[in-house]
């Protein structure tokens, strides 16, 4: 439970309330409840309880899955609040138009929020790692069924099937085989090419987020291509032993990019990024080479080094894990040994 926290920092920045829209991801994250309601909000006062205000017809549904009061929105409900902190992104232009708010002095508490999400409690460390056992098994569920696939898309809803029951995909799922896989974000649906297919894949689970990353192989690779898989396999590896509480973000990057020495000018992307809620969360803090900060006990960061050669193919490998004081912890556990598919 972060609110506590939060109303901890809020009376120390002499702010009397925060409003929480609910489409904002916060909302899940301070109620703990799984879904965003289509209309209401969440209003964390300093010094008194917490209150959701939600229509009539969506409360009983909220009741159930949260111990915080649900109330109807009513008139008055921020009596007494002279300085209210939103959160920029989400308190958009015509929320600031709404009458209740209208004359209260407004303050972004964006960086509050980040900060409270950095440092993952053991219940939410829990649910990633959930996340996480689901989202392996459905790679290797996946994999046994590749040979099946026609095209990039098969393997795709195949994937996304199988993440319904649990709530989800955490984004839309990439599947780039041959040079498609040579970019990051492909999202297209062509036959399935020969060679290396990289799979991006995460699921959404009691409100959050897993996001791993597994390149198999179509066909029979050559000696080359083997070696590059082993070059990001090692890198990879790398990467999640330089992740430890106390060290600088960024020289995570710097210490998979030495590894990979000339190859490092076809990594194209950073090596990581936090995980929580949002599937790309708190972007102050990422292991990147511009990134500021130093890893905390109990944050989740992703370990994504990936090879990219444009116009022939492209190799990734992601887990996410838990900075510790010691070794890292890997939540993501499919074989990261190279799948091949003949
Ligand atoms: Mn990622």
């Amino acid at each position: 439970m972060k609110i506590p926290e939060l109303q901890k920092r809020l009376r120390a920045e002499k702010i009397d309330a925060a409003v929480f829209m609910g489409n904002d991801p916060h909302f899940r994250y301070l109620a703990e409840v799984n879904e965003n309601p289509e209309y209401g909000w969440l209003i964390v006062h300093a010094r008194r309880g917490p209150v959701i205000y939600i229509p009539g017809f969506e409360a009983p549904r909220f009741r159930k899955m949260t111990s915080i009061a649900v109330k109807e929105p009513k008139e008055g409900m921020f009596r007494g609040v002279k300085t209210l902190g939103i959160v920029n992104e989400y308190f958009t232009i015509a929320n600031s138009k709404w009458k209740p708010v209208k004359g209260i002095k407004r303050k972004d508490i964006s960086k509050i929020m980040l900060e409270l999400r950095r440092v993952k409690t053991a219940k939410e460390l829990r649910i990633i790692q959930e996340a996480c056992k689901l989202t392996d098994e459905i790679f290797e569920k996946t994999f046994r069924r590749f040979k099946t696939f026609k095209r990039e898309q098969d393997a795709k809803i195949f994937m996304e099937n199988l993440a319904r029951e649990t709530g989800g995909t955490s984004f839309p799922t990439i599947v780039g085989s041959g040079k498609n896989g040579a970019l990051p974000h492909y999202q297209g649906n062509e036959k399935l090419r020969k060679g290396f297919c990289v799979i991006d894949y995460g699921v959404f689970y009691k409100g959050y987020c897993s996001d791993v990353t597994r390149t198999i192989y179509l066909g029979k690779p050559s000696k080359k291509e083997k070696e590059m898989y082993d070059a990001v396999r090692r890198a990879q590896q790398i990467g999640i032993d330089a992740v430890r509480a106390g060290v600088e973000a960024a020289s995570v990057d710097a210490a998979v990019r030495y590894d990979l020495g000339k190859l490092n000018k076809y990594f194209i992307h950073g090596l990581g990024h936090q995980v929580g809620v949002d599937v790309h969360e708190g972007s102050d803090i990422s292991l990147s080479r511009n990134s500021k900060g130093t890893l905390e006990k109990n944050m989740v960061v992703t370990v994504e080094p990936g090879l990219y050669f444009r116009g022939k193919y492209g190799i990734r490998i992601e887990d996410d894990v838990v900075v510790q004081d010691g070794p890292a912890k890997v939540l993501s556990k499919a074989t990261k040994n190279l799948v091949i598919v003949r």
